[in-house]
């Protein structure tokens, strides 16, 4: 990354419908804030805040029992996609400001669209509690933000939120990690689409580390951009209270600390989603805090100068 010349696009993003509880769409403010902008421009980038996205519900998607608020999260989810692709193909590095995790229909798909003028595969690094790979037939809330996932592969059968010929995100190219809670049908899709899944087992056994140099190596082997979406249930609810869906036995703050490092390191990562914050929840701002204070090492802000190691 060249951090001079590097433009970052702030995309906020005030959506909660898909999380089945209000309060995520006050996270695009919260970040503000909590200083994202200014923790990136002192890191040396230009930072271009293109405010919030607020589209009308779209007319023309009927509402749908197992897929619910089907019409605001699909006009969201053309007008990020829309948004994130415009931002990448200016040269900018979109970071979503979320928002439910349902905001990565759009913003996932715009990239898959970016990376395919580029001729480049597009992979996605999955920070998460959940899998998000459930289908509205599958799903037992119908709250779309367990469903973005399976929605980015071609997996999910919504009404057509998107163009059919929308490039689709390959399952083989997302990365899922910090992975402690999935829904009994959901288990079955995601193996039998073969998307990658380090669990927490497979992190107390192997390590942060490792995990992410391997992941980073097929990333840099196959010429590809990566795009970031960090969840705040990644983290253990002990270090970011501020989430609708806490699942104990989540990531420390220095396991999720040493990816961004590693991801900055890289040079590989295009674009960040930041979601699930919920505001109302949090206690005195701290899990808004956490986030930035991780977006910016994922965007070079370091502890001491070292010989840049990469992936
Ligand atoms: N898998 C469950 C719960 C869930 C998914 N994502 C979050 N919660 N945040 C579902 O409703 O799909
Ligand atoms: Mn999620
Ligand atoms: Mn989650």
């Amino acid at each position: 990354m060249q951090k001079q010349e590097k433009t970052v696009a702030l995309i906020g993003v005030p959506l909660e419908e898909g999380s089945g509880r209000g309060g995520c769409a006050m996270g695009p403010a919260a970040y503000r804030i909590a200083g994202i902008a200014s923790a990136l421009g002192e890191l040396g980038y230009a930072v271009e805040d293109r405010g919030d996205l607020r589209p009308q519900p779209a007319a023309d998607l009927a509402p749908m029992d197992r897929a619910k608020h089907l019409p605001v999260v699909g006009a969201f989810t053309r007008a990020i996609e829309a948004e994130t692709y415009a931002a990448a193909t200016s040269g900018a590095v979109p970071i979503l400001l979320g928002g439910d995790h349902s905001l990565s229909m759009g913003s996932v798909s715009g990239m898959a669209r970016y990376a395919a003028t580029l001729d480049r595969p597009l992979y996605v690094l999955w920070l998460d509690a959940h899998s998000d790979f459930n289908a509205p037939e599958t799903s037992p809330s119908g709250n779309i933000h367990g469903m973005p996932v399976a929605f980015f592969c071609g997996k999910a059968e919504f009404a057509p939120i998107l163009p059919s010929d929308r490039p689709l995100v390959d399952p083989r190219r997302v990365y899922q990690v910090g992975i402690r809670s999935v829904d009994e049908e959901e288990r079955r899709l995601i193996r039998e689409n073969a998307v990658n899944v380090f669990d927490m087992r497979a992190i107390d056994e192997e390590g942060m580390g490792s995990i992410l140099k391997r992941i980073l190596a097929d990333v840099r082997d196959a010429g590809g951009l990566l795009h970031v979406s960090l969840d705040v249930d990644f983290l253990d609810p002990d270090v970011a209270p501020g989430v609708g869906t806490t699942v104990p036995g989540g990531a420390t703050f220095r396991e999720a600390h040493l990816i961004m490092e590693l991801l900055h390191d890289s040079g590989l990562v295009s674009s960040l989603d930041l979601v699930e914050l919920n505001p109302f929840l949090d206690d005195r701002g701290r899990s808004a805090r956490i986030m930035v204070e991780l977006a910016a090492s994922l965007f070079g802000k370091r502890i001491l100068d070292r010989p840049t190691r990469g992936g």
